[in-house]
C-alpha cells in the first residue's frame, strides 16, 4: 500500500515538472473525418485525366452512338501520364473509365461499347490495366470516374440498369488499381458524377445509390466516394477552381441527393457550419478549356494554375487538376510542361517558411505554459500531428510570432489539426510596425486542413494571430510563412 502511493507520488511529482499534469487531448468536435479521409485531404493535388471517344472527335459529351473505331490511340503510353503526374507533384489519377458516352476504356463485360470492339490494339488493349501498372511503377495512386449516365446502355432507365451499372463497378473495383505496397490493387477514390441525362430510348435513370456506394465500401473499403454529397467527398460548385472563401468540410446531407437533388451549388461551395457529416469539397477543374483534349485549345498559364491552388488547396479543399491525354494517348508537351512549370512555382513559394525562424507564444496554452504536449512550438515543428491547443474553455486565444530580424512575406499558411473537427469560424491577423503600432493584414472566417491567405507585400518583426470565434477550443497544427514573387 505504503509502495504503492510512493510510486503514484512520484508519478505525479514527474508529471508536474513535465509541466502536463493529467492533461488529457482536446476531444474530437462534431461531424469528424474517417483516417481515409484525412489521408485523402493531405494528397492536396491530384491529377484528372479525361480521355475516351470525345478525345478523338471533339466533343465533350458524346451520345453513345459513336462507332468503337473512333477510339484509336497511335501512341498510348499510360507511363508517361504517371510520369508528368509525379514530376508535377501529384499524388494520384483519376481516369474516366466510362464518361457519358458508356464507352469503356476497359473490355467490360457488361457492355458492347469499349476498347474489346475498337481496332486498338485488335481489341486486346486495356486502359486501366495500363494505367494500374503505371500508377504501380510510379508509386502513385489510382482512382476511377465511372459516370453513371450512360447514353449508349439498351437498359438505361429500368431497374435492370442499376443492376448493370452494380457489375460495371464490380469489374472494375474488382480488378484495377494501384498496389502500392505490393498488395491487393487499390482504389482511393470513385468518382461519381452527377449528370443524369437521358438514355439511347430517351428514358431517364433513377439511381440507386444506396447500391451504388455500397458495391464501392466493399470492394474498396478505403476508397472516397466523391459525388455532389459525398459521402467521402463532395463537388465544389464550380467548374472554375474556386472554393468559397468560407469553406466548411462539414455538411448536411440529409434529404439531398447526387444531381438534381445536390443541395445549391453555394451551398456545396461553403459547406455547413456544424454540417451533419464529413463531406470535403474537393475542386476539380481543367488546365484547358475542355475537360477533353481538343486540337485548337491550350493549357492555363503558371499564373492562373497558381491562382486556383490558393482558391482550392489554399481554401480547404483538394485539387483535382485535369490534364487530358491527346488522340496519341499522350499528355501533350505543352500541358506537361505546364505542370512541370506550375509544381516548380509552388516548389518555389513554399520552400522557405519564415515561420520557422519565429518565436512563438501563445495567449493560452492547453495544459498551462509549460505543457509541451500542446505547446505553440509545435507549430512550426513540421510534424503533422503535433499540435497547439487550448483548454476546453478557450475559444478566442491569440498567437504571436516574433522575430529577431524583420521577415518580409506575402502568404500566411494556417492548418488546423482536423481529426479531431473543423472549429475556427473567425480569425485575424495584424502585424507590428517599427514605430510599435499594431496594423490589421488579413482577416478571415475558416481555416480546416489548410488556409492560405494572400496578404501584401508586408516587412515586420512581429505578427499576431487572434482566433474571433471557434466552434470548440481551437487547434493548429501548422503555421507557415512565405514569398510569393510570381503573382
Ligand atoms: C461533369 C461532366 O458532365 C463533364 O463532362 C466532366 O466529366 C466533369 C468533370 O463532370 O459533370
Amino acid at each position: 500500500m505504503r509502495a504503492k502511493s510512493l510510486k503514484i507520488q512520484i508519478l505525479i511529482s514527474l508529471a508536474a515538472m513535465t509541466g502536463c499534469v493529467r492533461t488529457m487531448p482536446p476531444a474530437p468536435y462534431g461531424a469528424c473525418p474517417t483516417l481515409q479521409q484525412v489521408a485523402w485531404q493531405r494528397m492536396e493535388t491530384n491529377m484528372f485525366c479525361h480521355f475516351g471517344p470525345n478525345t478523338f472527335s471533339g466533343l465533350e459529351w458524346g451520345d453513345g452512338s459513336e462507332a468503337e473505331e473512333l477510339f484509336n490511340p497511335t501512341s498510348l503510353d499510360c507511363r508517361q501520364w504517371a510520369a508528368t503526374a509525379r514530376q508535377g507533384g501529384m499524388k494520384g489519377i483519376i481516369i474516366t473509365a466510362k464518361h457519358h458516352d458508356g464507352f469503356c476504356l476497359w473490355p467490360s463485360a457488361q457492355s458492347t461499347h469499349t476498347v474489346a470492339q475498337s481496332s486498338w490494339r485488335n481489341g486486346r488493349g486495356d486502359v486501366l490495366r495500363e494505367l494500374s501498372d503505371a500508377c504501380t511503377e510510379a508509386g502513385l495512386a489510382m482512382g476511377v470516374y465511372i459516370s453513371p449516365w450512360d447514353r449508349n446502355a439498351p437498359t438505361y432507365g429500368s431497374d435492370a440498369y442499376n443492376e448493370t451499372f452494380r457489375m460495371t463497378l464490380e469489374s472494375v473495383l474488382s480488378n484495377y488499381g494501384s498496389r502500392i505496397d505490393g498488395g491487393e490493387p487499390q482504389i482511393f477514390e470513385q468518382w461519381f458524377d452527377g449528370a443524369n441525362g437521358e438514355g439511347p430510348n430517351g428514358k431517364r435513370q433513377e439511381y440507386d445509390w444506396a447500391l451504388f456506394n455500397s458495391t464501392v465500401g466493399r470492394l474498396q473499403p478505403n476508397a472516397i466516394i466523391f459525388s455532389d454529397i459525398g459521402p467521402g467527398c463532395r463537388w465544389v460548385g464550380n467548374e472554375s477552381g474556386e472554393a468559397g472563401e468560407t469553406c466548411w468540410s462539414t455538411l448536411n446531407t440529409e434529404g439531398f441527393a447526387p444531381g438534381a437533388g445536390a443541395p445549391p451549388t453555394d451551398t456545396l461551395n461553403r459547406g455547413n457550419m456544424r454540417g451533419s457529416r464529413w463531406v470535403p469539397a474537393e475542386t476539380d477543374v481543367s488546365i484547358r478549356p475542355g475537360w477533353f483534349w481538343h486540337a485548337d485549345e491550350h493549357p492555363k498559364s503558371v499564373a492562373e494554375l497558381l491562382r486556383i491552388y490558393y482558391s482550392s488547396v489554399g481554401r480547404n479543399s483538394l485539387l483535382l487538376l485535369n490534364v487530358p491525354p491527346d488522340s496519341r494517348g499522350l499528355i501533350p508537351a505543352e500541358d506537361s510542361l505546364r505542370l512541370l512549370e506550375f509544381r516548380a512555382a509552388l516548389d518555389s513559394v513554399f520552400s522557405t517558411d519564415m515561420a520557422k525562424s519565429a518565436r512563438i507564444t501563445a495567449s493560452h496554452t492547453r495544459g498551462g505554459k509549460r505543457c509541451k504536449e500542446f505547446s505553440p512550438c509545435n507549430l512550426a515543428d513540421g510534424n503533422y500531428d503535433t499540435y497547439w491547443a487550448v483548454d476546453d474553455s478557450i475559444l478566442t486565444p491569440t498567437l504571436t510570432l516574433s522575430f529577431n530580424q524583420p521577415v518580409t512575406f506575402n502568404r500566411i499558411v494556417l492548418q488546423e489539426y482536423i481529426p479531431l473537427g473543423q472549429r475556427v469560424a473567425a480569425f485575424v491577423v495584424e502585424y507590428q510596425e517599427a514605430d510599435g503600432q499594431w496594423r490589421p493584414l488579413a482577416e478571415g472566417t475558416t481555416i480546416g486542413y489548410k488556409r492560405i491567405l494572400l496578404t501584401p507585400k508586408t516587412t515586420t518583426k512581429s505578427l499576431r494571430i487572434s482566433i474571433k470565434s471557434s466552434l470548440a477550443c481551437p487547434i493548429l497544427n501548422n503555421i507557415g510563412l512565405f514569398m510569393d514573387n510570381i503573382l
